[in-house]
């Protein structure tokens, strides 16, 4: 029995190379054109002095170097760090630094964003570039196919055990500052098991994927559903609607497309204004944020089809789906994957609660990460003694088994499915010379499902301009995580205690 996805896959390439697993931009990858390539790709980091349980980080769009840099460090026995394209000096400081990675992987923007943090990350050494960077950089730096072209021809490379860490996934906590959850070799391959088993998936699978591959949804749902299963996928840079409608209506090999809701509404509206019909496709499936059931409706009636939708984070990768076969629930995200738990307990006394009542989410099982990085108090907080990990979702079980996802016990905005946590953008925005105070929500957004607004006290000697503070946050953090909306008010409504009242806030943003 295989102990890691990378083992299934390097066995099925080398017993069928010419499976043709990835096509991206016209280039089509072999399963023995890619085993090859991860496997220069793992004997140039060991050739360079990585060392078993180093991390390297991909801060990478969508490419077939991703693919390989990824199966490659692995490959190496290597940890790979995931790192949102989008993230700026402040994410991107924060996340390499704890993270202590010595490689990082990027193109030419990547290079100069990094650039500037050279003294802030020690454990840095050195760069592949998968595009020439902007200009001379503090890093020994290497292109990343002639660092393929020229990686030893020999080198010893071991599978890894399943105990073995895979992949450290940043995800931001309440503090604001991002920790590093631990995935095992061995949660990747059961839940990729689960996932596959549950929703069917073979070697005659052709998956669209235009989802980041630096999230739990591309990468560790279409990615390695492909690699286990045998099938193909066709990789995009980016998810652009007319692109993804016209090769869903177009190209008969597809079976699958996986979206977050954002990207359905948007396939809705392209079908809607062009006329274009979808083929009918194996399995739809939504997640990463609530799809709502106008939405559900909506693409049933323009794509004839019921969205599967499912419910995962990045701690747990897939935690429930609603099923292959059987009905699929609109506003429902389903039931556990075989061989996996969830619960829902009351949130003050952690007693589990019966169908029907509302509590937080909780599960458990092979697939549930390790613990975050070098942060047991964080780690320690997240599990109760019997293993049940806090998702920090709030939601109920009805009679039928299936879950609702009603609401979030943490602040938590979800974006068109990025995470953007209020407090990291309070925490920027309040460094600003004309902000006193400052309090960011989200309210609802017709295209995003939630949209990031920021409350400013201004102070009295400086009057705030909003885009002046929307660029601040933008020159620092992602730019998803921008105010969309900037209200200035007098002062902010508080508790007995000091507390900022969001809910007071809401009530009259929207009302
Ligand atoms: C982009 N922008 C966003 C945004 N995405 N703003 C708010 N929310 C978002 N989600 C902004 C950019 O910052 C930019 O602003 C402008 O929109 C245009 O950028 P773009 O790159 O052209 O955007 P677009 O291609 O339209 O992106 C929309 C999108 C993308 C839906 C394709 O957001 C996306 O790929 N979302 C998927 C996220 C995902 O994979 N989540 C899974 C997490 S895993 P400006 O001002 O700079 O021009 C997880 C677990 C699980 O949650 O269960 O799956
Ligand atoms: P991340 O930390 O980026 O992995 O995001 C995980 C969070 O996304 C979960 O904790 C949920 O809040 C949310 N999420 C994922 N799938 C769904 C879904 N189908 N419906 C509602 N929320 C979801």
């Amino acid at each position: 029995m295989e102990t890691s996805l990378l083992e299934t896959f390097l066995t099925r390439a080398r017993q069928q190379p010419d499976w043709p697993v990835l096509d991206f931009e016209r280039k089509r990858f072999t399963a023995g054109e890619l085993a090859q390539r991860v496997s220069a790709f793992a004997r140039a980091l060991v050739h360079h002095g990585l060392k078993p349980g180093e991390r390297v980080a991909l801060f990478l769009e969508n490419s077939p170097a991703f693919v390989i840099a990824y199966l490659g460090t692995w490959s190496a026995g290597g940890v790979v760090v995931l790192v949102n394209t989008q993230y700026r000096q402040v994410e991107l400081g924060h996340i390499l630094s704890d993270a202590e990675a010595r490689v990082c992987v990027t193109g030419a923007e990547g290079a100069a964003e990094l650039a500037p943090l050279q003294a802030r990350l020690p454990a840095l050494e050195w760069l592949v570039t998968v595009e020439p960077p902007p200009g001379p950089m503090p890093w020994p730096t290497h292109d990343f196919d002639a660092l393929l072209a020229s990686a030893p021809a020999s080198a010893a490379l071991r599978l890894p055990e399943g105990d073995a860490l895979a992949v450290l996934g940043y995800t931001s906590g309440t503090t604001g500052r991002s920790k590093g959850a631990m995935l095992l070799h061995r949660n990747v391959l059961a839940n990729v098991r689960a996932v596959t088993e549950a929703w069917r998936w073979t070697n005659a699978d052709r998956l669209l994927l235009a989802l980041p591959l630096f999230h739990t949804h591309g990468l560790m749902v279409g990615l390695h559903g492909t690699l286990y299963s045998g099938g193909s996928v066709d990789l995009r840079r980016r998810f652009v609607a007319s692109e993804a409608l016209a090769a869903l209506s177009e190209d008969a090999s597809l079976t699958m497309f996986f979206g977050v809701p954002t990207m359905y509404g948007r396939l809705v509206e392209e079908a809607r204004r062009t006329g274009a019909r979808v083929r009918p496709l194996r399995l739809l499936v939504s997640g990463s944020a609530p799809l709502s059931p106008q939405l559900f409706e909506d693409v049933a009636e323009t794509f004839g089809q019921r969205i599967l939708e499912r419910y995962g984070m990045t701690e747990t990768i897939m935690n429930t789906t609603n099923p292959y076969e059987g009905e699929r629930r609109p506003g429902t995200v389903g039931l556990p994957y075989p061989g996996q738990e969830a619960r829902v307990v009351d949130v003050r006394t952690r007693a589990p609660l019966g169908a029907g009542e509302t509590g937080e989410i909780e599960v458990r099982g092979p697939h549930v990460f390790a613990g975050y990085w070098r942060r047991p108090d964080a780690t320690a907080e997240a599990f109760d003694a019997e293993g049940w990990f806090r998702t920090g979702d709030l939601g109920e079980r009805d009679a039928d088994g299936y879950f609702r996802i009603t609401g979030r016990a943490r602040e938590l905005i979800i974006s068109g499915g990025f995470n953007v946590y209020p407090r990291e953008v309070e925490e920027v925005l309040a460094l600003h010379p004309s902000v006193a105070e400052v309090a960011v929500l989200g309210l609802p957004d017709p295209d995003f499902g939630e949209q990031v607004v920021a409350v400013i006290v201004p102070r009295p000697e400086a009057p705030p301009e909003a885009q002046a503070l929307v660029d601040f946050c933008k020159d620092r953090l992602a730019s998803f995580k921008k105010p969309r909306r900037v209200v200035v008010v007098e002062a902010l409504p508080r508790n007995a205690l000091g507390k900022v009242q969001k809910h007071v806030l809401r009530e009259r943003l929207q009302g």
